[in-house]
């Protein structure tokens, strides 16, 4: 693959610069006498975000400052993050912020001469640069291009964004050292105040690809905060046509999701397909006259290029696609044992990293492939690029045998999986596939990453054997017995066995652990009904299915990899074999659990059902939806009912635009899709503008430490995302989501009654 400058470290470079010139031009404009001053105070102890067991931090006594410090003697060669709360509302302005660094005597730094990287509100602010131009003092660069502190005594100074009016935190990450000691005090930020005049848009959020003549339409209009007036008038003009005038009132409580005032323009009414714009004039302010123009089509044909894109996005995650990286992989070392290794080369990395792991990985074959038992027609004829395409091969069963055949390469002897295998550490952000050498671990196994290969192999038996090639054929026969062997071991085991977070405080890459199994071990059993074409079940099963439906969300808290009820659910529903009437009992049951969501989903301003827990969103919340749209088309599909159609129909324009960040949540050629994904091969500049990849988007469960999306946490849920290359917890991009996206968009440009 050609190694070029990609699009983000081209931008990243203007950005600097422009930086720099900024920089020398607003420090000498600043007049030192209108200057006023904020010292911060701290008052909870820094605590080690990453917990790696060795940094300790403790507030100073008068509260100006704290101190790090490591309580073991031998040399720690590793990173920690701290993060300490300091909460200052600041004026529009000119701005620095000074830190005053005591290194300790003993302190013996081991990455040159670094000390820590400097971060407010999770952001690495720029050197101050005096007003002749010499900036304030060095940074000590690392190759990943984070700048430290050097381990000298004395007062740094940094530039902080006039726009920074709401600090949160100070965070830093610590370089490796020997007796790490270093106090950081008298922080505190000045600032030049003037008067802030920049225009700005109203916010406009809709569907940037165009809407769909029967479906619904809507545009939602966020509330600047500092309008003035109550009511503002809106027209929404058909270009060479007719016009509608409005007069929008201001809604006086802010909607919970976003945190801000909102109205929604529905305009369903008008039934004429061609181009509408909506146009807001200026009221006063600084607000400034916005329009949008979108399309009313008969059929959403730029939804097709989005799934092509999707599947052939899997391309940047394949292994194979990168000749002769991890060729480590062949001689993976077995965790707890002596010298054993495993040949495990092949399949998709996760996602942003370079582990590959068997829940996840099961999982994300899963949703296509129940897709493809289904209705195999709505996948696309071709998926491109795609490594070592056999072109007589159905192109979405081509695609999944290189997963499968990974998978396969996980069983141990007596039919268990390994739950995963990744390096003891995480490789920095901007290792390339080829750069990273670190041997991988093969993991314990586990009864949940048995169960799901159990499942899936079931699922790609009768797959492969309706393929036309008679090598599937026999792949066919070696993925059953592969699923009867992982089968036997679950039943000869019924207590969960799952793998520790950590050993000796190592993640050895992401946990994917699970504390219930019941749910995967369900959805094995209904696999396997799979190849056994007389067999419709027992009748315990069918009951254990019927009682999901009465549960909330069929039974699954939120369902993703850990939540599989509803893999259980669909596969029984779509096997040929099963009884009519029980059928239509369980989709009847089904449909009754959609009904209060469907509820919900259309008073929910951006037309979604949940992306998380209650209304959070989870991590990887865009999967969550997708994968609710997947259940949705696939209830659609069993029972024809148009309602759930359009209920994964009106999910579409949250990926697309209509949602507060008014992104498209994938890669792609335009300035409103995500530009900076935390994904190895693009950081390190290994991949050229991979396109359709999906990024994770809002998470307000949990950030693992992930400074850059902290400032948003306390925030409305849809908040908590940045288009950040740091922020693992919101900008990732990952298989499993990935899949649920090209499943959820594949169901709903191919059961289109309007399909072209
Ligand atoms: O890059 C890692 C990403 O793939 C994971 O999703 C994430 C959550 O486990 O962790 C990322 O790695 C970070 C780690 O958690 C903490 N140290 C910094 C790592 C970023 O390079
Ligand atoms: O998707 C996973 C999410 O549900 C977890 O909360 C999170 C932290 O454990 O990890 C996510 O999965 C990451 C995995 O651990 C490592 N590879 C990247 C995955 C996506 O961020």
């Amino acid at each position: 693959m050609p190694a070029r400058l990609n699009r983000s470290a081209q931008s990243m470079r203007t950005a600097m610069l422009l930086l720099c010139l900024l920089g020398g031009s607003l420090a000498a404009q600043a007049p030192a006498d209108s200057a006023e001053r904020y010292p911060l105070s701290f008052y909870q102890t820094p605590e080690p975000g990453w917990s790696k067991l060795r940094l300790e931090g403790e507030v100073l006594p008068d509260n100006t400052g704290f101190r790090i410090h490591d309580i073991e003697a031998d040399a720690f060669d590793d990173a920690e993050q701290f993060r300490v709360d300091s909460i200052q509302t600041l004026p529009y302005g000119d701005k620095l912020i000074s830190v005053t660094v005591e290194v300790g005597a003993d302190h013996v730094p081991l990455w040159d001469n670094k000390l820590l990287q400097f971060q407010v509100n999770g952001r690495e602010p720029e050197v101050w640069v005096d007003a002749d131009g010499t900036p304030d003092f060095e940074l000590d660069m690392g190759g990943d291009g984070k700048g430290f502190i050097p381990a000298e005594d004395g007062t740094y100074r940094f530039r902080l964004d006039k726009g920074l009016e709401d600090l949160r935190f100070i965070s830093f990450m610590t370089a490796g050292a020997e007796q790490y000691d270093a106090t950081l005090r008298d922080i505190e930020v000045t600032v030049w105040p003037e008067e802030d005049t920049r225009p700005r848009d109203y916010l406009l959020f809709y569907n940037r690809l165009g809407y769909v003549e029967d479906q619904r339409r809507w545009v939602v209009l966020e509330w600047q905060e500092d309008l003035e007036v109550d009511a503002l008038p809106v027209t929404l003009r058909r270009a060479g046509g007719s016009e509608d005038n409005t007069r929008f009132e201001a809604s006086a409580e802010p909607y919970a999701g976003s945190g801000r005032r909102q109205d929604l323009l529905d305009f369903g009414h008008r039934e004429e397909t061609g181009f509408y714009t909506v146009i807001v004039p200026e009221a006063g302010g600084r607000t400034r006259h916005t329009t949008a123009t979108f399309q009313v089509r008969e059929f959403p044909e730029p939804y097709l290029e989005h799934r092509d894109q999707a599947w052939g996005a899997f391309h940047y995650v394949d292994s194979a696609a990168y000749e002769g990286a991890h060729e480590q992989d062949a001689r993976a070392r077995v965790f707890g044992t002596d010298s054993e290794t495993m040949d495990i080369r092949g399949g998709w990395y996760d996602a942003g990293d370079y582990g590959k792991y068997v829940v996840n990985g099961a999982w994300t074959v899963a949703l296509p492939l129940l897709t493809w038992l289904m209705v195999p027609e709505v996948l696309p004829e071709e998926i491109e690029p795609l490594a070592d395409r056999n072109p007589e091969r159905p192109a979405t069963l081509d695609l999944l045998k290189q997963e499968l055949d990974w998978l396969l390469t996980m069983q141990r002897d007596d039919g268990a999986v390994h739950h995963k295998a990744a390096s003891a550490a995480w490789p920095p952000l901007t290792d390339s596939p080829l750069d990273d050498d670190r041997i991988k671990w093969v993991m314990p196994i586990s009864t949940t990453a048995t169960a799901n290969f159990s499942s899936v192999m079931y699922m790609a038996a009768a797959a492969y054997r309706q393929s036309p090639l008679s090598e599937d054929h026999a792949q066919a026969d070696v993925y059953e017995a592969a699923a009867d062997e992982a089968r036997a071991f679950l039943l000869a085991h019924p207590d969960m066995i799952m793998i520790e977070d950590r050993y000796d405080n190592i993640e050895y890459g992401g946990p994917y652990a699970d504390y219930d199994d019941t749910d995967e071990r369900l959805w094995a059993e209904v696999a396997r009904l799979w190849v056994e074409p007389d067999d419709a079940g027992s009748a315990a099963l069918f009951a254990r299915l019927l009682a999901l439906t009465e549960e909330p969300r069929l039974g699954d808290a939120v369902p993703d990899w850990r939540h599989v009820n509803f893999l259980a659910l669909f596969n029984y529903l779509a096997l040929p074999q099963v009884d009519a009437e029980q059928r239509a009992q369980l989709l009847a049951a089904v449909e009754d659990n959609f009904r209060p969501l469907r509820q919900d989903q259309l008073a929910h301003p951006y037309g979604l059902m949940y992306a998380g827990l209650e209304d959070g969103f989870d991590w990887g919340s865009n999967g969550v939806i997708a994968t609710v749209g997947s259940q949705l088309l696939w209830l659609h599909h069993l029972t024809g009912e148009p309602e759930w159609y359009d209920a994964a129909f009106d999910m579409s324009h949250w990926f697309f635009g209509l949602n507060p960040h008014g992104m498209i949540w994938t890669t792609g050629l335009s300035r409103h899709q995500v530009q900076a994904p935390h994904f190895r091969p693009w950081v390190s500049g290994t991949v050229s503008n991979p396109q359709g990849l999906i990024a994770g988007g809002p998470n307000s469960y949990e950030l693992k430490g992930d400074m850059a999306a902290q400032p948003y946490f306390d925030g409305p849920p849809m908040m908590v995302y940045t288009d950040h290359q740091d922020s693992w917890a919101t900008n990732e991009i990952a298989i499993n989501w990935q899949a649920a996206w090209a499943n959820y968009l594949s169901l709903l440009t191919g059961l289109s009654e309007q399909r072209p």
